[in-house]
């Protein structure tokens, strides 16, 4: 038998078992992407990217995708006339992968109903805030403003209600006195980059699962979210 036969079945096998797909949706600079690629390439996460899909051709998240060869697409929904032409067209290109899971990671464009229902208990987002606290935008600013002394992470199953679906993991950061908008946000990105590949994980592994409208964990329903506190 060649050497070279040999070498490559002694290899460790990095894709036998990652046969879970993931669609994972962008609009920014996809630093959450990347720390699901890195989870993945450390044989972390066992699991593939079928696509990364951005509704911003700018977006940097895009180029890191590319460095790790795996499929990169733009829809941009200025073309579209409404939001719906722009979601169903965004639900054909998803549903041409058959994905196990859809990852919002930084997609920035509400999701009408019809497509949220459409992937019902396949698609997981993470927002910066301990929900429900601030849901919707401009987090970080509002928990300063209200002088909390804990802020963070959530990663939720989306429903078509925004940031309201059953929330996974939490990650949490304590404020600090001193802290403006960007420190506070660069401590809960941290944060976002250990919990997302986590929640990640577990569904792909099969622990957390989600039936019938009931997210279950080992089995059990799940009565709170999994906490991680940032070290
Ligand atoms: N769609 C549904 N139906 N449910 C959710 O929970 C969703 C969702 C789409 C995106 C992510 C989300 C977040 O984590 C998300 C959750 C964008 C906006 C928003 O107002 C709000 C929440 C989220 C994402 N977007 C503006 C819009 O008109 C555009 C803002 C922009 O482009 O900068 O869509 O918070
Ligand atoms: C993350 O902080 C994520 O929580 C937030 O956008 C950032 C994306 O960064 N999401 C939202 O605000 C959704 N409304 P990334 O592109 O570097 O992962």
């Amino acid at each position: 038998m060649p050497s070279s036969k040999l070498q490559s079945d002694s290899s460790p096998d990095t894709t036998s078992d990652n046969n879970y797909k993931l669609v994972v949706l962008i609009s920014g600079s996809g630093k959450n992407l990347q720390a699901i690629i890195d989870n993945i390439e450390a044989g972390n996460i066992k699991a593939s990217i079928a696509a990364v899909i951005s509704n911003r051709a700018d977006a940097y998240g895009l180029k890191r995708a590319e460095k790790s060869d795996i499929e990169a697409k733009v829809l941009d929904h200025t073309k579209y006339d409404s939001r719906e032409a722009f979601d169903e067209e965004l639900q054909s290109l998803i549903d041409s992968y058959s994905p196990d899971l859809i990852v919002l990671a930084g997609f920035m464009r509400i999701l009408s109903d019809h497509f949220v229902e459409h992937f019902t208990g396949k698609m997981i987002n993470i927002h910066p805030s301990l929900l429900p606290l601030y849901k919707g935008l401009h987090t970080h600013q509002r928990a300063l403003a209200d002088k909390q002394t804990e802020h963070g992470a959530s990663v939720h199953f989306v429903i078509p209600e925004l940031d309201a679906g059953k929330v996974i993991i939490q990650g949490i950061v304590d404020v600090k006195e001193d802290d403006d908008e960007e420190s506070l946000a660069n401590r809960v990105h941290q944060i976002e980059h250990q919990i997302y590949p986590h929640a990640v994980k577990i569904l792909a592994e099969g622990q957390l699962e989600y039936n019938a409208g009931e997210v279950l964990y080992d089995n059990k329903p799940m009565l709170n979210p999994l906490k991680k506190q940032l070290i």
